[in-house]
């Protein structure tokens, strides 16, 4: 893996005070995008997934338009299910859709951990990414965090309540556990082949976890986490949203820098977990709301970091769709100056 010439969000991620403060955008290529509306006019979602060449195109798109510090790579975190033994797929405008869903601790027997050769296609998308970025910005790579993949996986579909998921885990302790180690063990292989093929560090998404109070985070997904984050080979970005609870155990799962959505302030998450490397957390409905309030919240997210040894700016959830791109650049463009 070469170094990259722009190191900003590498150096913050390893704990250094940057001198520009480095920028880049969960779900930064995307639907907010006409040139990746065209595209997916001529492909389906998961076909473009699995072209390195249009993953590649779409991803360094995005950094070129923003000017943004760190490239990631396109793909999507459920992408691992299909070598688990779980068949899902995307419909037109609307989420995933697992047919099969696991519900109960028979159905857990039959997850496997991947063979995460039979994910090569995004092996392939790393190295060509990582080609066709000549050395300009990191790549990061990413996957699912256990918890979000296994509610895909139990409630066969995004959700509100997370009922099913709640129900499996409370009354069937066990199946539950042994789902997330598997999903641990198949994302520890994943993340470490994305290192092998040149990414230069990874996210980790748990996009749903918030839907848990903190006793349950630490009884039923911490162990998990920790197992992680102990066991991939880069530095580690780990997001997680929906519940600011749960930083401090979060923070305890031992990752190198910590995601924070928007519900909370930096400041108040650095006082209450400890931690001091973080990236986050401008509420992205902002960027709806015209170029002062972008000005003005960008600054305020900013301020709350100054304490902080490692900072990355970043949005408390994804770009949108709907989203102005030039609000989306004007935003990277303020956080530079
Ligand atoms: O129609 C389309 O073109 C598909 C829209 C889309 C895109 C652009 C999906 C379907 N996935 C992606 C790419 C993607 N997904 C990236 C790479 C792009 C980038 O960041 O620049 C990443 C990092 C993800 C990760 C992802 N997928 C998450 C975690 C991030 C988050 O926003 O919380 C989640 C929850 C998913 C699941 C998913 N994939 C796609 C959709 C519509 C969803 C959410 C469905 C739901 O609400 O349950």
């Amino acid at each position: 893996m070469t170094t990259p010439q722009n190191t900003l969000v590498l150096d913050a991620i390893n704990g250094l005070r940057t001198e520009k403060i480095p920028v880049w955008l969960m779900r930064q290529a995307g639907r907010y995008q006409p040139e990746y509306r065209a595209l997916r006019e001529k492909v389906s979602f998961l076909e473009l997934c699995h072209s390195p060449t249009l993953c590649s195109e779409v991803a360094v798109r995005s950094v070129e338009q923003l000017g943004v510090d760190a490239a990631i790579l396109f793909a999507d975190i459920l992408l691992i299910l299909e070598p688990m033994g779980i068949g899902f797929h995307f419909g037109e405008n609307d989420g995933p859709k697992i047919p099969v869903p696991v519900r109960t601790a028979q159905d857990v027997e039959r997850v496997c951990v991947a063979d995460v050769a039979r994910l090569d296609f995004v092996m392939d998308a790393v190295r060509t990414t990582s080609r066709d970025l000549k050395g300009s910005v990191p790549l990061l790579g990413f996957s699912g965090a256990p918890f979000t993949l296994a509610s895909y996986m139990i409630e066969g579909a995004g959700s509100k309540d997370y009922q099913h998921t709640k129900t499996l885990m409370w009354r069937e302790p066990q199946a539950f556990s042994q789902l997330l180690a598997r999903i641990t063990e198949s994302l520890i292989a994943y993340l470490n082949a994305q290192i092998e093929s040149g990414v230069h560090a990874v996210q980790v998404f748990d996009s749903w976890v918030g839907a848990l109070g903190e006793s349950d985070y630490r009884e039923h997904v911490l162990p998990h986490m920790k197992r992680l984050f102990q066991a991939v080979k880069a530095p580690t970005i780990h997001f997680g949203t929906g519940n600011p609870a749960l930083y401090t155990a979060m923070h305890e799962a031992g990752a190198t820098m910590l995601g924070i959505d928007h519900r909370a302030s930096l400041e108040s998450i650095r006082q209450q977990s400890g931690a001091t490397r973080m990236q986050g957390n401008l509420d992205p409905i902002v960027l709806f709301a015209g170029e002062e309030v972008i000005q003005r919240e960008a600054a305020r997210v900013i301020a709350e970091a100054r304490a902080l040894e490692g900072y990355i700016f970043n949005l408390g959830h994804g770009c949108m769709p709907g989203m102005k791109p030039e609000l989306v650049k004007h935003l990277v463009d303020v956080v530079h100056q």
